[in-house]
């Protein structure tokens, strides 16, 4: 039985197990779970990847954490839920079939089974009876049908909107995929504005709930609610109105008051102009006639989001705007490119005084020498500062002169007070206004859902009934190049029946956004085969919500945001009950951080290296070729450029997914950045052989008749094996509590490692009962069975080779081992009765912790039997050392 190579393990253990199975899973634990049924329930859910065809070690990383947690669940008998699928919609598969002519759907399913078969190699034990795929008719007919119910409920709608287009792509953008200069995250291309109509979901209607319901979510990193509120980004302020009006009577405006949002609406007296955005009504009413606000607006458009930061104005010569609380105030009125055209009304008070964006504006339209009309000044107590002709911008201080029936009130009370005001006269009210915009859906795309909705001539926009669901993409055998929606091009696909009047309709040409085949997917894997609804509701109550959702910190904003939104939605409309949590959908947060390659940098040039381009020498520094020189290292993100990739599925090839993923889950706790290192994986190695080599120890070491099977237990009671326990006790509850509520899965690794170090010099000292230390054995090698299941199994084997009789049996079938409490060594008690010294009895500490119990203890002895036995006990005295009895004859 000499040590096995490890990277040998995986095929064999794999297919072992696979057969036990009947080849329906890898892991036979699960047989003992389907036997043992019970309802202590457990999701625990990994975001699931697109399929690009390679596992990257990402992924690796995520997976392990996944599986690893997963087989803990089963080996505690949880019903778990633990699957497996593909966010198969999106770009990369339909820039393949422009490129590459093939079509999307076949390179799809290639990259699934090529992914699926490398979690395979990683001993990954998902449940793939619940596999899905997004891009599935049986998947997307469900996602059309969450589209027409959320439009059933007026959460969906068209809209003529400012939309982001790539010019080099050629599609729309959603907001958050532009950069913060206006690029497209894709194409780099700067985003041009452009009109069209658009579906929209009206996630707005949630945002106050969305927000609110963070604090619900205790278990998700801070960091991520953060992120959350800042983009639902709720605000509040005032609404008002100011009356506006043409200089020429006969001018009709399409409104008589514009709408201003404002957070300072206590500075109303210092309010010089007004600024619409470009499609205010009045902005377009005048845009249609005049050339030069066309112009104007065109220049801005072409600029993108850049344009926000504009301090150029146009001036609205012919209308004029007038303060609500003071109608002597008559006030120009701009177009402005910094005025969001989303945000608020679209139209904001312009108050250079106390504003740094306004004062800009203001001098830069107005001339440098204009004046400012100031309402508010430093309050004395704090120190603002104040700078006379400079805008004065603290939210804390106190009204001047200027303002009127303010004079003299905080800023504080000040807007309370012009609240009321302005209340009283129907003029404004409290509002609370949010960042986040409605969700923009449609994409000019063939590989998505197509939206299920028919536009007729004469009945309009029509939705498709259900049972016409699933609106299908047209098989293609290559794509036109792009540029609008490639469906558009295809006429068997646009033209229908109007499903109300039964005239000649077309259909709508757009697919959805890929975030929406994601916001419901962990529904769908509660349910996977249902034919006739999404999901049921029962099974949905049952599961929902999620225990444990595992994935990267990047999706901390929009899919998480998304699925919240949808996951709410399906409460609200009754297709589930998750009423104590509100329907949110994801009760833990676990977001494992970057995998970072070692990167090799010549120190003189900055330039990376290739790897044919250094050594690395005997001491581990690598010395570049041409210079001889030491090379400095790095670790940053995997990139081609930088030379540092690291491929898992070669890393397996090598070490074995056992060494590989108790490599990944040593390096560093899972929040934090990973440096990866493969040469550090040798002390894995190391330590694994050390657990082969037990099991070969401790099998010759055993006596014929010695048959430790996986349900035993066995009490140690020579005093060696009583302080092994001991010892092997810290271990234990450190393994128990790396799993817990917060898992920590480095320190797990270095539990097991001091575990085995323990038992590998009690076997060396050979002062223990062999028996003991096989049953710790066979107990850490339960324990270790999450993480590196085939060594486990391989130990067991060879360990069971002498031992079992049960060859039948797999190690991976055990229970999770109990924590067994330490034993405190025994105490001399000398046992006082009626003031005589009786006898000595040897106990532990709780002996004198309840008289009771000590009596009873006592009672069971020979000793005690004889004298205390029948007698009735008046009174116990109980002190550390000895014990006085008092008995009444
Ligand atoms: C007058 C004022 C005076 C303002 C002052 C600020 C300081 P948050 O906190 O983000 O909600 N605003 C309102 N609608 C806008 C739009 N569509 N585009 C651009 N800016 C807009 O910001 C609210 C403030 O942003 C509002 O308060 C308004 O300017 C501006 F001394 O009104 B304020
Ligand atoms: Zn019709």
């Amino acid at each position: 039985q000499g040590v096995v190579d490890l990277a040998s393990l995986d095929s064999k253990w794999i297919s072992r197990w696979k057969t036990k199975c009947d080849n329906k899973f890898i892991n036979p634990r699960r047989l003992t779970n389907s036997k043992n049924k019970t309802d202590k329930k457990m999701y625990s859910l990994t975001m699931f990847p697109y399929p690009s065809g390679m596992l990257h070690m990402g992924h690796l990383r995520v997976y392990t954490i996944s599986d690893v947690l997963a087989r803990y669940y089963r080996m505690n008998g949880y019903d778990l839920i633990h699957p497996m699928g593909w966010d198969a919609f999106g770009l990369p598969a339909e820039n393949a079939a422009v490129e590459r002519k093939v079509n999307p759907e076949v390179w799809t399913k290639l990259n699934i089974s090529k992914m699926k078969d490398q979690m395979q190699l990683m001993s990954t034990d998902f449940d793939w009876s619940r596999e899905l795929s997004t891009c599935d008719p049986e998947y997307y007919k469900w996602t059309q049908k969450i589209f027409l119910e959320l439009y059933k409920n007026g959460l969906a709608y068209r809209k003529k909107a400012e939309i982001n287009w790539d010019p080099v792509d050629q599609t729309v953008l959603a907001n958050e995929q532009v950069d913060a200069e206006g690029r497209s995250w894709r194409s780099g291309a700067i985003v041009e504005k452009k009109l069209l109509e658009q579906w929209f979901l009206g996630i707005t209607k949630y945002a106050k709930a969305l927000n609110k319901d963070l604090d619900l979510l205790v278990d998700w990193p801070s960091k991520v609610k953060t992120m959350q509120r800042h983009w639902i980004g709720e605000s509040n302020g005032c609404e008002l109105k100011f009356p506006v009006e043409a200089n020429v009577i006969t001018t009709k405006l399409p409104v008589d008051v514009l709408d201003v949002f404002t957070t300072r609406v206590e500075t109303i007296f210092s309010v010089q102009y007004l600024a619409l955005s470009f499609d205010h009504p009045i902005t377009q009413m005048y845009a249609k006639t005049n050339s030069k606000l066309q112009e104007f607006i065109e220049k801005f458009n072409k600029e993108g989001e850049e344009s926000e930061k504009s301090k150029e104005g146009y001036l609205l010569n012919d209308i004029f705007a007038t303060n609500p609380l003071d109608a002597n105030f008559k006030l120009p009125v701009f177009v402005a490119p910094y005025v969001i055209s989303s945000y608020g009304n679209g139209a904001v008070m312009g108050c250079p005084a106390h504003d740094t964006r306004d004062f800009e504006f203001w001098l830069t339209n107005m001339g440098p020498d204009s004046a400012i009309v100031y309402t508010v000044e430093p309050n004395k107590n704090t120190e603002a500062e104040f700078e006379e002709g400079q805008p004065f911008i603290s939210k804390d201080g106190i009204m001047n002169i200027n303002s009127k029936f303010l004079n003299g009130l905080s800023t504080k009370q000040a807007r309370e007070k012009v609240v009321e005001e302005l209340k009283l006269i129907q003029m404004g009210n409290h509002k609370t206004n949010f960042r986040i915009r409605d969700w923009l859906i449609s994409r000019q795309r063939y590989w998505g859902a197509p939206i299920p909705m028919i536009h007729c001539d004469d009945c309009g926009v029509v939705p498709v009934p259900d049972e016409d669901l699933p609106v299908k993409l047209p098989h293609i055998d290559k794509l036109l190049g792009r540029g609008g929606s490639p469906l558009a091009q295809i006429e068997e696909f646009v033209n229908c029946e109007c499903p109300s009047c039964h005239k000649p309709a077309k259909r709508d040409t757009d697919t959805m956004d890929t975030f929406m085949d994601s916001s419901w997917y962990v529904f769908r894997y509660l349910d996977p085969k249902n034919k006739l609804e999404p999901f049921s509701k029962e099974a949905a109550t049952k599961y929902m919500p999620v225990d444990q959702y595992i994935g990267g910190v990047e999706h901390a904003i929009l899919h998480l945001l998304y699925s919240r939104f949808i996951s709410k939605f399906f409460n609200d409309i009754g297709w589930y009950d998750n009423k104590e949590f509100n329907g949110e959908p994801f009760k833990q947060l676990i977001t494992q951080g970057m995998v970072h390659g070692k990167t090799f940098v010549n120190p003189h040039t900055g330039k990376f290296l290739k790897p044919d381009e250094y050594t690395i020498a005997d001491n581990g520094n690598a010395i570049i070729n041409e210079t001889g020189e030491v090379a400095f290292v790095t670790y940053e993100k995997m990139s081609k450029s930088k030379y540092n990739g690291a491929d898992p599925a070669e890393c397996i090839n090598k070490h074995g997914a056992d060494a590989t993923r108790a490599h990944i889950l040593f390096q560093a706790p899972m929040n934090d950045v990973l440096d990866w290192d493969e040469a550090k994986i040798v002390g894995i190695e190391r330590f694994l052989k050390k657990v082969l080599k037990l099991s070969v120890d401790l099998a010759d070491g055993c006596k014929d008749e010695s048959t430790i099977g996986l349900e035993d237990y066995i009490k140690p009671t020579s005093d060696k094996d009583i302080s092994l326990h001991n010892e092997l006790y810290e271990f234990e509850k450190g393994i128990n509590e790396s799993f817990g509520k917060n898992p920590s899965l480095n320190t797990l690794i270095s539990y097991y490692m001091k575990y085995t170090n323990a038992l590998t010099s009690a076997v060396k000292k050979d002062e223990n009962t062999s028996q003991y230390l096989q049953y710790k054995f066979l107990k850490l090698l339960k324990y270790m069975a999450p993480v590196t299941p085939s060594t486990c199994e391989e130990s067991f084997e060879i360990f069971r080779y002498k031992n079992a009789e049960n060859a039948e049996q797999f190690l991976l079938e055990a229970d999770w081992p109990k924590l067994e409490e330490p034993i405190r060594a025994g105490i001399n008690y000398n046992i006082m009765i009626n003031g005589k010294m009786k006898f000595v009895h040897k106990s532990g500490e709780e002996l004198i912790k309840d008289a009771e119990c000590c009596v009873n203890e006592l009672l069971e002895t020979e000793q005690g039997a004889k004298h205390l036995g029948g007698k009735e006990i008046k009174k116990v005295i109980m002190k550390k050392g000895t014990i006085v009895f008092i008995v009444k004859k």
